[in-house]
């Protein structure tokens, strides 16, 4: 076999010289596109070197990139005009073509329409938000975790302890708007009252990453980028963490701390690439198993950031903690009604060694739960989040109740 190819190849590879005037482009003259959805563009000839321009009314080409595929996307509706230049001493070529951006058949939400992922790590409210039923797989708590925070349904999903994540996504991308805040995330983080100047209270910080789907292909395997918050580039911040969890041994010693009502302090064991390692305690509170109950393998393992811990004991004695909250850049860290401060920007990108990394926009966002914390009878911290929202499509006006349809409903 390997023989006859050697033989057929400098047939084929002449016969193609020939040809070349022949070969498409693949390129259209015009298309016609969503706004904020891609156009994946491969030419189908090679050369040395690729440039990509739109082309203004005046004839000013501005560079949109030099790679050999380009992906085009806009926020705006309106005629864009693009060159496409293949630089090369034998074969030159350059097309002009016009890319349509139009409105949306189907309005976009501005709301989550798909959970891609739900990950949590063991904790507290695990097997509950949402709960796990008899016989659940990964898909159909997956399709709870959907259900829970897509559109406005508003019902809170908890991530578990440290790493523990979720995986989002709109009906559209998400653009980057230069200089703005491109989305917000909504937790269940209050403020104490005891120090009201200090912003602290049940604040559980969790990391975004997100992702552009630069495959196309709708799934979110493509690489995914840290959100540098306020605490991203703190000498306290542990990058490249990673972090294992233990099935529960059920033949540990079962030992309880009736000062912290914890039942259970060897419950979760669990390791880090530091050789670190300690337990998730079980607490008097939740009875459910906290490892979750979907997963089969006898580990999970998470990896990303680890914040420094926020918490503290103010009454010395484990009865009052404050989680304070952080500058900014964290989900479930400020509560809700602070807008700016549960708003994140893409222009926040940055690599694994923390350069800045421009997006056009995102198609996946990550939330991931940012401590490795134990806060004696509150438990371990965990990021919770129910909504998300694109700034940049306009929110749908929330109905109010309507007294008299409701009263019907209840008859
Ligand atoms: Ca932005
Ligand atoms: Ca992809
Ligand atoms: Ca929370």
């Amino acid at each position: 076999m390997k023989k006859i190819a050697l033989f057929l190849l400098p047939l084929v590879s002449a016969s193609c010289d020939h040809d070349i005037p022949m070969v498409n482009l693949g390129i259209d003259d015009t298309y016609y596109i969503y706004r904020m959805q891609k156009l994946d563009l491969h030419p189908a000839l090679t050369g040395k070197e690729y440039r990509w321009y739109e082309v203004d009314e005046a004839g000013n080409e501005k560079l949109l990139s030099s790679e050999r595929d380009y992906i085009f996307i806009a926020r705006e509706e309106g005629v864009y005009d693009l060159r496409f230049e293949i630089i090369d001493e034998y074969t030159p070529y350059e097309f002009d073509f016009t890319i349509n951006v139009v409105h949306e058949e189907v309005e976009y939400s501005p709301y989550i329409s798909r959970v891609y992922e739900y990950c949590p790590a063991p904790g507290q409210f695990i097997n509950e938000m949402p709960r796990y039923e008899e016989g659940d797989t990964y898909a159909d708590m997956l399709h709870k975790a959907e259900e829970s925070i897509s559109g406005t349904n508003d019902i809170m999903i908890s991530l578990g302890g440290y790493g523990g994540y979720v995986s989002f996504g709109f009906d559209h991308t998400v653009m980057n708007v230069e200089g703005q805040k491109d989305f917000r995330i909504w937790g269940n983080t209050f403020y104490e009252l005891l120090q009201p100047d200090k912003k602290g209270g049940s604040a559980e910080p969790g990391i975004v990453c997100v992702s552009y789907d630069v495959n196309c292909n709708g799934i979110p395997d493509d690489p995914w980028y840290e959100l540098a918050g306020s605490e991203y580039y703190s000498k306290d911040t542990r990058h490249k963490y990673e972090f294992t969890y233990h099935r529960p041994d059920p033949d540990r010693k079962i030992v309880a701390d009736e000062d912290n009502s914890l039942d259970d302090i060897y419950y979760i064991r669990w390791t880090d690439n530091d050789g670190k390692e300690g337990f998730m305690a079980k607490n008097i509170f939740h009875s459910q198993d906290y490892y979750p109950k979907w997963v089969d393998s006898n580990s999970i393992s998470f990896s990303g950031s680890l914040l420094t811990p926020n918490a503290v004991d103010i009454s010395g004695i484990g009865t009052y903690y404050i989680l304070y909250s952080l500058p900014w850049g964290y989900v479930d860290n400020h509560p809700n009604e602070y807008e700016d401060l549960n708003s994140f920007d893409i222009g926040w990108a940055v690599d694994t060694d923390g350069s800045p990394v421009y997006l056009p926009g995102v198609d996946f966002i990550r939330v991931y739960t940012g401590l490795n914390q134990h806060c004696g009878w509150l438990g371990e911290t965990s990021t919770e989040l129910c909504r998300a929202q694109d700034l940049h499509i306009p929110a749908l006006p929330i109905m109010p109740p309507d007294p008299i349809k409701d009263n019907l409903k209840h008859k």
